[in-house]
C-alpha cells in the first residue's frame, strides 16, 4: 500500500511534463515497465539468474564517467566485479597514492588526480574483440589509457596535445592499428593567449591517430589532422571495404564560442569527417607533415620493474588537408549529429542527428563514387564537402526523438538510442524500417551490444545506459544511482530482463564473451621475475637502511606476518619508505599495509609484487601498522610497531621479527 503510493507519487511529475514519451508498441504498459509478476517474471528471472558459483557469459566494461574509472560487470547478472582505477586516484588499491603508480597521473599540467572517462574500447583482431586490451579516454585533460586485460590494470596513459575535451575517443580500427582521439573543443593552435572572439580564425581542431604496437600495445601519436574548429563528438572506424577509413561526427560547424545551445544549432547540416588513414600513412612516409612543438606526457607501467615512469614528449606530426589531397572529406549530416556508427559490413555510416527525428545513413560505396566524380558542394579549408544526395543511402524516418547512438547485432539490424523519447529502436539495415521499439527508464544515452560496433557482433544482449533513474531504485538522497538495463535481443522483439545500478555516469560500455578473457588471466606475479629496484626476495633480506634523513624499510609479507614487525630508531623529520614485497605465490592472496598517521592510502600488494608507501612521522611515539586485507584466520594478528624518537635522539636503528627479549 505504502509502496504503491510512493511510486505513484514519484512518477506523477515525470508524466506531467511529458518528458518521457514512450513509443507505441510498448508491451510493458505505463507502469514504468515493471513486469507484472507471474510466469513472465520467473521466465525473465531465469534468463538473468547466474547460480552461486557459476560464471556470467559476458564481461561488460563500463566507463565510470566523472569517477574517471572503469567498472567491470558480468552479464546477464549485472553483478559488479571490480573497479579498475584509470584517471582518478583510488585509495582501495593505492593507485596514484603509492610511489609506483604516481607517474601514471602525470601530465603537462602536473599531477592530476581525476578525470572524466567516457568510452571504453576493446582491442580488435580482424574486426573482432580479442580480449587483450581496453582503451578509454579522459575527457577533461585529454588522455587515452590502456588497460591490460590479463591483469585488469591500467598500464599506459598518453596525453593528447592540441586538444580540449577528448571526447571522440578512443575508437579502434579493425586490427587495433590505431585508436583515435578527436578534440571536442576548438583550441588556439598553437595554444596561446588570444581573444576568445577570434575563435573562427585562431582556433583549430585536431583529430589524433594513436599507433598501437601490435605486440606490446604501446601507444604513440602517429599524426594529427588539422581541421577547422568544429566540435568533434564521436568516431567509428570503417570495416570490411571501408577498413582504412575513420569517421568523426561534428557539431558547431558554425564555429561559435558562446551560447552554443542556440548558436551551434543554426546550420541545417553539420559534417561527418571521413579520414583516409591509409592515405595519411603515405603522406607521413613522404614527409608531408609539420613537426610542431607540443608538450605531452607519456606514462608507462613497466611490469618487470613494477614501476611507472612518466616521460615528457615535445613534438607531434601534423597533417594539413590543403597539402594532402584525398585525406579528408566532409559528409553533410543533419542536425548536430552525436554518434557516428558504422555497421558490421562497413557499408553504412549512421549519423545520429540529435536534433532530428530522422536517422541519416550514408553509404560508403556511394561516398567513393562521389569522390571519384568530384561531386563536391564546396570546399572548407582544403576539405571537399560531398553532396548530400550523392552519399546518402537512406533515412530511418520518424524513428523517435533525440537519436544518440547506434549499435548492431550482426544479423542485419541496428539499434538506436533515443534520449528524448527514452527508448531503443530496432530497425533494419537497407530497408530503413522500424522493426521494434522498447522503452528505457529513463533518458538513455549510449547502448551497447557485445561487439556491437565491431565487424563481428556477439548480438545476444543489449545494455541501455540511462541518464536518469528517478523512481527505479530505493532513493539515496538527492543523487540517485545511474543505471543500466539489460535486454534480450536474440528474438524478433527486444525483451527487458534486468535493471542494475552502475558507478559514476557510465556513458558507454563494451562487452565481450568471457571465453575471450578467461584464458589470458594472470593469477599472480612470479617472484623470480620481480625486478623492482626495492624488492625483498625473502625474509632473510628484510632490513632497514638509513641514508641521512631517508629511511628505506625492505619489508615482506606472508600469511600472517610482516618481516620485520618491530622497528626502532626512526626519528621525527625522517622520510620513511616502506617497500613492501608480498612473498605469496598463490591466486587471490594480496596483503595490505597501513600505518597510523600516514597521509596517504593503504597499500594493497598483489602476490609477487612490491609497492612503496611514504610516511613522514611528525611526533615521537610508537606507531602501529597492520595488514588491511583479510588474508587468513590470523589476519588480525598481522601487525607490527614502529618506534619514533625525537630528531636528536640516538635510539639505535634496529629491526626484528619474533625476538621477545625484554630491555
Ligand atoms: S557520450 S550519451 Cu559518448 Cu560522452 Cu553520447
Ligand atoms: Cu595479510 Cu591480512
Amino acid at each position: 500500500m505504502k509502496n504503491l503510493f510512493f511510486k505513484g507519487f514519484l512518477l506523477l511529475p515525470l508524466f506531467a511534463v511529458g518528458l518521457f514519451l514512450t513509443g507505441c508498441g510498448n508491451s510493458q504498459g505505463g507502469d514504468s515497465g515493471k513486469t507484472t509478476g507471474g510466469a513472465l517474471a520467473s521466465n525473465v528471472a531465469e534468463q538473468v539468474y547466474v547460480a552461486p558459483g557459476e560464471y556470467d557469459e559476458f564481461y561488460a566494461f563500463f566507463s565510470g564517467g566523472f569517477s574517471g574509472q572503469v567498472t567491470v560487470h558480468g552479464l546477464p547478472s549485472g553483478r559488479l566485479f571490480k573497479t579498475i582505477p584509470v584517471f582518478s586516484v583510488d585509495a582501495e588499491k593505492a593507485y596514484g597514492f603509492n610511489e609506483e603508480t604516481k607517474p601514471m597521473l602525470m601530465t603537462s599540467h602536473g599531477f592530476i588526480p581525476w578525470d572524466d572517462s567516457h568510452h571504453p574500447e576493446l582491442s580488435q583482431t580482424n574486426g573482432e574483440t580479442d580480449g587483450r586490451w581496453l582503451f578509454i579516454n579522459a575527457n577533461n585533460t585529454p588522455r587515452v589509457a590502456r588497460i591490460d586485460l590479463s591483469e585488469f590494470e591500467t598500464v599506459e596513459i598518453i596525453e593528447i596535445p592540441n586538444s580540449g575535451g577528448n571526447h571522440s575517443s578512443p575508437f579502434t580500427t579493425m586490427n587495433t592499428e590505431y585508436v583515435v582521439a578527436g578534440t571536442r573543443f576548438g583550441v588556439p593552435y598553437p595554444q596561446q593567449d588570444v581573444a576568445i572572439n577570434e575563435y573562427a580564425d585562431k582556433f583549430k581542431a585536431t583529430l589524433s591517430f594513436i599507433k598501437v604496437d601490435p605486440e606490446t600495445g604501446k601507444m604513440s601519436i602517429a599524426f594529427q589532422v588539422l581541421l577547422p574548429a568544429f566540435d568533434f563528438d564521436l568516431a567509428h572506424s570503417g570495416k570490411g571495404d571501408s577498413h582504412g577509413w575513420m569517421f568523426f561526427s561534428s557539431y558547431n560547424t558554425e564555429e561559435k564560442h558562446t551560447l552554443l545551445e542556440v548558436e551551434a544549432s543554426q546550420n541545417d547540416k553539420d559534417y561527418i569527417a571521413a579520414i583516409n588513414w591509409k592515405k595519411a600513412e603515405e603522406y607521413v612516409k613522404q614527409g608531408k607533415f609539420h613537426e610542431v612543438s607540443a608538450r605531452y606526457a607519456h606514462n608507462f607501467y613497466d611490469e618487470e620493474t613494477q614501476q611507472a615512469t612518466s616521460e615528457m614528449l615535445n613534438t607531434v606530426k601534423v597533417l594539413i588537408p590543403e597539402e594532402c589531397p584525398g585525406l579528408v572529406y566532409f559528409l553533410p549530416t543533419p542536425k548536430s549529429p552525436h554518434g557516428v556508427d558504422v555497421d558490421p559490413t562497413g557499408e553504412y555510416i549512421v549519423g545520429n542527428g540529435k536534433l532530428s527525428a530522422n536517422l541519416t545513413v550514408h553509404s560508403f560505396s556511394k561516398m567513393l563514387k562521389a569522390i571519384e566524380n568530384k561531386a563536391f558542394e564546396t570546399t572548407i579549408d582544403g576539405v571537399p564537402v560531398l553532396k548530400f544526395e550523392e552519399v546518402v543511402a537512406g533515412t530511418v524516418k520518424d524513428a523517435g526523438l533525440g537519436p544518440l547512438h547506434t549499435e548492431f547485432d550482426g544479423k542485419g539490424y541496428a539499434y538506436t538510442s533515443f534520449f528524448i523519447s527514452s527508448e531503443v529502436v530496432k530497425w533494419k539495415l537497407g530497408t530503413w524500417e522500424v522493426a521494434d521499439r522498447a522503452p528505457t527508464y529513463y533518458s538513455i544515452g549510449h547502448l551497447m551490444i557485445p561487439g556491437g560496433d565491431s565487424h563481428k557482433p556477439q548480438g545476444k544482449y543489449l545494455v541501455a545506459m540511462n541518464k536518469i533513474t528517478k523512481d527505479r531504485y530505493l532513493p539515496t538522497g538527492p543523487e540517485l544511482c545511474h543505471s543500466a538495463q539489460l535486454y534480450d535481443i536474440s528474438g524478433d522483439k527486444m525483451k527487458l530482463l534486468l535493471d542494475f545500478p552502475t558507478m559514476g555516469e557510465p556513458h558507454y560500455a563494451q562487452g565481450i564473451s568471457a571465453d575471450r578473457i578467461i584464458p589470458r588471466q594472470k593469477k599472480f606475479y612470479k617472484l623470480e621475475e620481480n625486478k623492482h629496484p626495492h624488492r625483498t626476495m625473502g625474509e632473510k633480506d628484510a632490513r632497514v637502511e638509513r641514508n641521512g634523513k631517508e629511511v628505506h624499510v625492505y619489508m615482506t609479507t606472508i600469511r600472517s606476518h610482516f618481516a620485520p614487525d618491530n622497528i626502532e630508531g626512526i626519528k621525527v623529520g625522517d622520510k620513511v619508505y616502506f617497500h613492501v614485497t608480498n612473498l605469496e605465490q598463490d591466486w587471490d592472496v594480496p596483503h595490505g599495509f597501513a600505518i597510523l598517521g600516514a597521509r596517504t592510502s593503504e597499500l594493497l600488494v598483489m602476490p609477487g609484487q612490491t609497492e612503496t608507501l611514504v610516511w613522514e612521522p611528525k611526533a615521537e611515539g610508537v606507531y602501529p601498522f597492520y595488514c588491511t586485507d583479510f588474508c587468513s584466520a590470523l589476519h588480525q594478528e598481522m601487525q607490527g610497531y614502529v618506534r619514533v624518537s625525537g630528531s636528536n635522539a640516538n635510539t639505535p636503528l634496529k629491526w626484528s621479527l619474533g625476538s621477545n627479549e625484554e630491555e
